[in-house]
């Protein structure tokens, strides 16, 4: 009989987290999740595997934290997506977002360098590196030119995996991914707050959706696809760096167009520029080649555009109405 296999996530609690879980728990792994020590519970997303998955508690900012679960749990795999994810906090956090989402990934590739270097580690990375962009569309060779705390952060990320790759010949992969979404998808990223605002004004709950710059173009996917794609790397005889990406851009107001529209509304009769949104430095364009994911790991994105874009706006109806 095969053993079963051991994964440790951080960053369970967060949307990619939440969809990892389920994956690994459908392919036969024993997951375990690191969470953070809360004040409150903040289990929403995972709250139905709750009882399949085992929870420990270590931060990114404390490796010793990190050290003693990696010595209790005994993983084959390290998944990790923790970070200070959004792009507009770093710049009023530039320091804090460095702590985590930069040194947070050497805290853990060394304390698996020293519990286990056979562990194989999967690095979250982003195509937020690409920044302003110098060249269209964006593969795994594209230079990095980031443009906010986070990006910088993220290149930090990328380049020690890369690193203790090369330096201790471990199995450590940086997955590129552009932006992915889902009704899991926090709050205060635009695709979710687009969709969770029609959603308000559909039911009489809101008058107007106040956002930003509509013109900034993304590479959207879904992020139960793109979870796939972390797994995939990690089964690889040899460690790499992939691009996991749809090859479309839309933009913001693309997407308003098409939630409002899902529930009959015309997003410009709803939709006001607020400055607040606006970034002191924007990326405004980002559209990822995935041929390389396609060719050596089989990945593909399943989920098109539309659908998710509807799939969103429905699930935060669906929401709304359940708490009305
Ligand atoms: P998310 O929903 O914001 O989740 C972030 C997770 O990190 C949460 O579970 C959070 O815990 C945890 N975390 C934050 N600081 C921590 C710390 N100091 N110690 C331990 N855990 C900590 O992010 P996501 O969208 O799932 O993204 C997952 C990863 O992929 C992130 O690294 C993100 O930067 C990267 N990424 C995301 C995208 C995307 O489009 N979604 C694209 C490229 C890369 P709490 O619940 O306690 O806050
Ligand atoms: O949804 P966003 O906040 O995502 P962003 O900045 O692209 O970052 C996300 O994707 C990255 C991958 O490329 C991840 F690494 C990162 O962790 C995160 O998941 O903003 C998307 C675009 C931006 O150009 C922003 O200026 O939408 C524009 N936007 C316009 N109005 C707005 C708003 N963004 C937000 N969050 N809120 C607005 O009102």
């Amino acid at each position: 009989m095969t053993p079963t296999k051991r994964a440790l996530i951080t960053g369970i609690t967060g949307q990619d987290g939440s969809y990892l879980a389920e994956f690994l728990l459908a392919q036969g792994y024993e997951v375990i999740g690191m969470i953070r020590r809360s004040s409150t519970v903040n289990f929403e997303r995972i709250q139905h595997i709750q009882d399949k998955i085992t929870l420990t508690t270590g931060d990114l900012l404390d490796e010793v934290s990190m050290i003693n679960l990696l010595r209790e749990s005994r993983p084959s795999e390290v998944y990790n997506l923790a970070a200070q994810s959004f792009v507009q906090t770093s710049w009023g956090q530039p320091v804090f977002t460095g702590e985590t989402t930069a040194l947070g990934v050497t805290r853990m590739l060394d304390a698996v360098r020293i519990v286990d270097p056979d562990i194989r580690f999967y690095q979250a990375s982003s195509s937020e590196m690409f920044g302003k962009v110098v060249e269209v569309p964006q593969r795994e060779t594209t230079p990095f030119y980031p443009r906010s705390p986070y990006g910088v952060a993220k290149v930090y990320g990328h380049w020690i995996t890369v690193n203790y790759r090369e330096s201790y010949d471990m199995h450590t992969s940086s997955g590129i991914l552009f932006n992915h979404e889902s009704p899991r998808r926090g709050l205060e990223f635009v695709t979710r707050k687009i969709t969770n605002g029609v959603a308000r004004i559909k039911l009489g709950l809101d008058r107007e959706l106040r956002l930003g710059n509509l013109e900034a173009q993304r590479d959207w996917g879904f992020a139960g696809d793109y979870v796939k794609a972390m797994w995939m790397m990690l089964q690889q005889d040899r460690p790499d760096d992939y691009v996991v990406a749809t090859g479309k851009t839309q933009s913001v107001r693309h997407f308003c167009e098409l939630a409002f529209g899902h529930v009959g509304l015309d997003y410009s009769k709803y939709v006001v520029l607020d400055e607040r949104f606006m970034r002191p430095a924007e990326v405004d364009l980002l559209v990822g080649d995935p041929t390389k994911a396609r060719a050596m790991l089989g990945w593909y994105p399943e989920t098109p555009f539309e659908q998710l874009v509807t799939m969103m706006v429905d699930a935060d109806l669906a929401l709304l109405k359940k708490q009305l």
